[in-house]
């Protein structure tokens, strides 16, 4: 493991983040069409990212790349952190599944205790949402239902409950939704199955404005494609901080995807 900075173990906020492969614009498509990605704008996008998150007082991790693995940047998905645990996933899409080696090393070196989806389950992180003790899961292109069975095993031995989503129009959970810090689900209603599955749930004006990143109980990260939902975040008392994350966006990937938070 590579960290950049020595005190990683030590520090309380963590974010694991996985450099983009070369690789990048051979990403997997499943809702979306093809459109040329510029990898260099990538590059510098994930370092505005990246750097986002050091400046909010994260201490970065890297797991290590993989320049044969073109969606490896999605680091979400390989792993899901409850507490002190980090579950393993095993990727829905069949090509993803080596990714989870070099995660699953990193969440070692940082003393997190390891569970993890076996076959024939698969889940992928991004499907997980956490809201205070309830982990929504999305069962979906990705994540069958006995990879949520076994979460919800695990996530009891933790003390969380697991309410399983349809999720049919769009890849992932969070790709439809994510929750504000008060725990308030957010979205955009066109994609989302149901949106009475949520205890409370706020319709945002774009797409991309149901992805936010919690970064602590006052500051949310977005992405700059959805300025009017971070308006009306920003009128609720929120700190909105926005990234470019265009050429992910072009490969289905979103804010949350580009990282793992441990705290
Ligand atoms: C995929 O299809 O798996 C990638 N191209 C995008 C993954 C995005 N992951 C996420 O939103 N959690």
């Amino acid at each position: 493991m590579t960290t950049r900075d020595a005190s990683a173990t030590a520090a309380r906020r963590l974010a694991l983040v996985r450099m983009p492969s070369p690789r990048l614009a051979e990403g997997l498509l499943t809702h979306q069409d093809r459109v040329e990605v510029d990898v260099d704008l990538a590059d510098a996008q994930w370092e505005g990212y990246v750097e986002a998150l050091r400046a909010e007082g994260f201490t970065l991790v890297d797991v290590p790349h993989a320049d044969e693995l073109p969606d490896s940047v999605f680091v979400e998905d390989a792993l899901v952190v409850i507490g002190g645990t980090a579950v393993v996933t095993r990727p829905g899409a069949e090509e993803r599944q080596p990714e989870t080696a070099a995660a699953e090393h990193t969440a070692r070196e940082l003393g997190l205790r390891l569970e993890r989806i076996v076959a024939p389950g698969t889940l992928d992180g991004g499907d997980v949402l956490a809201v205070g003790d309830t982990l929504y899961v999305g069962r979906g292109g990705r994540t069958n239902a006995e990879g949520i069975r076994q979460l919800r095993v695990i996530a009891a031995r933790h003390g969380l409950g697991v309410v399983a989503v349809p999720v049919s129009k769009v890849l992932h959970l969070k790709s439809a939704v994510t929750a504000l810090p008060d725990g308030t689900v957010i979205g955009h209603p066109d994609l989302v199955d149901d949106v009475s599955m949520f205890r409370s749930f706020l319709p945002m004006p774009e797409p991309e404005g149901g992805h936010v990143v919690v970064l602590d109980d006052h500051t949310v990260l977005m992405a700059a494609s959805a300025p009017q939902s971070a308006e009306l975040i920003r009128s609720l008392g929120y700190r909105v901080i926005t990234v470019d994350i265009s050429e992910f966006e072009k490969l289905e990937g979103c804010v949350t995807c580009l990282s793992v938070l441990v705290r």
